[in-house]
């Protein structure tokens, strides 16, 4: 009878939901994805394989996908979250294309590398922090004589999930440069925004899109130098739209955190899983209970809910970024503190 009754429902497109209740409404959030990790040496090693492999041109964009252990197969480091990371050698250049999902960069190593997002064009520094918002066209390239590698984040499967993506190339291959240099910087990023004429910009949320390290790396240290400290996290900023106060991408957030020598933070949660990348220094991390060591740019994956401790002994810069302003808007971001 009951098997009667499921064939019946099945051949009519139809379940039964109080088989499933629990597995749609979990009572906390599961651990889908594993915290996978990549260290630095083993990342270079397979860029340089890549870099004899293809040219940025022929690749369109030579990078290598960071694929959560849990998702092989599927581009995801998270179950919201892509991440790669690309290569540009002196003289290449990844053409110009434009799509829905949004794009932002860490970079990790290289003077010379640039890139124009929409006729803007900015150079980029080691640490420096760089959003493509979506649907605007960019082109990157690397005009000094070393190679220029970057983490970057994007959020394909919020644009998968939602079927919404579009994507186009540039008949320029590389965009025609319409702005004097660092102008979104100059106009939004000194406690302005213009009026009259109103800006052209029309992408994104819409302003700046570099944030020098320089700039970053001072203002976490100038936060360090007046003592105060979160238990967990040390300091803690996250990049924002000075036009806005939101993260410049709405579906992404990130960050850039300084623990000071010695820290040892408190055990939490987060309903954000994040990328996680260090910039400086390094950190031990406790994630659900299993330690890992963690050097200068390796990139690891704190999923979402798990428990998780940093202790730094030397200090830290520790760059991440995560679905958190996403989950905010919605209403569903949760945290807690677990123990002392
Ligand atoms: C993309 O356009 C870039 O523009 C990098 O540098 C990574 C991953 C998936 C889809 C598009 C880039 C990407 C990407």
């Amino acid at each position: 009878m009951a098997s009667e009754f499921a064939e019946i429902i099945s051949s009519n497109n139809m379940a039964p939901l109080w088989e499933v209740l629990r597995g749609l409404t979990p009572r906390e959030p599961l651990q889908k994805v594993s915290p996978t990790f990549w260290r630095s040496n083993t990342i270079k090693e397979n860029m340089k394989l890549a870099c004899e492999f293809i040219s940025a041109e022929d690749a369109e964009r030579r990078v290598l996908v960071l694929e959560n252990e849990q998702l092989r197969g599927k581009s995801l480091a998270t179950n919201s979250l892509y991440a790669g990371i690309q290569m540009i050698l002196p003289g290449e250049i990844a053409p110009s294309h434009r799509h829905t999902a949004s794009a932002l960069r860490l970079i990790l190593s290289g003077e010379g590398g640039y890139t124009t997002v929409d006729g803007d064009k900015v150079f980029m520094s080691p640490g420096d922090f760089i959003i493509t918002p979506t649907g605007v066209f960019h082109d990157h390239g690397a005009e000094g004589d070393e190679p220029v590698m970057w983490l970057d984040g994007l959020d394909v499967p919020v644009v998968q999930m939602l079927n919404c993506g579009f994507s186009a190339d540039d008949p320029d291959h590389k965009q025609e440069v319409k702005y004097p240099a660092d102008y979104s910087g100059t106009i939004f990023g000194n406690g302005l925004r213009p009026i009259s004429p109103a800006p052209k910009r029309t992408y994104g949320t819409g302003s700046i899109f570099h944030y020098p390290y320089e700039r970053t790396y001072k203002a976490l240290t100038t936060m360090k130098a007046a003592g105060n400290f979160d238990p967990c996290d040390g300091i803690k900023m996250t990049f924002i739209d000075p036009t806005t106060g939101l993260s410049p991408i709405l579906t992404m957030s990130a960050f850039m955190q300084l623990m000071p020598e010695g820290f040892r933070g408190q055990t939490f949660q987060e309903t954000d899983g994040a990328v996680c990348c260090v910039v400086e220094g390094s950190v031990s991390v406790v994630i659900n209970d299993e330690p890992f060591q963690f050097e200068q740019h390796d990139v690891f994956v704190l999923p979402s809910w798990s428990t998780r401790s940093y202790e730094s002994p030397e200090g830290c810069i520790l760059f991440s970024f995560s679905d958190k302003c996403l989950q905010e808007h919605l209403g569903f971001w949760q945290r807690r503190v677990v123990s002392n």
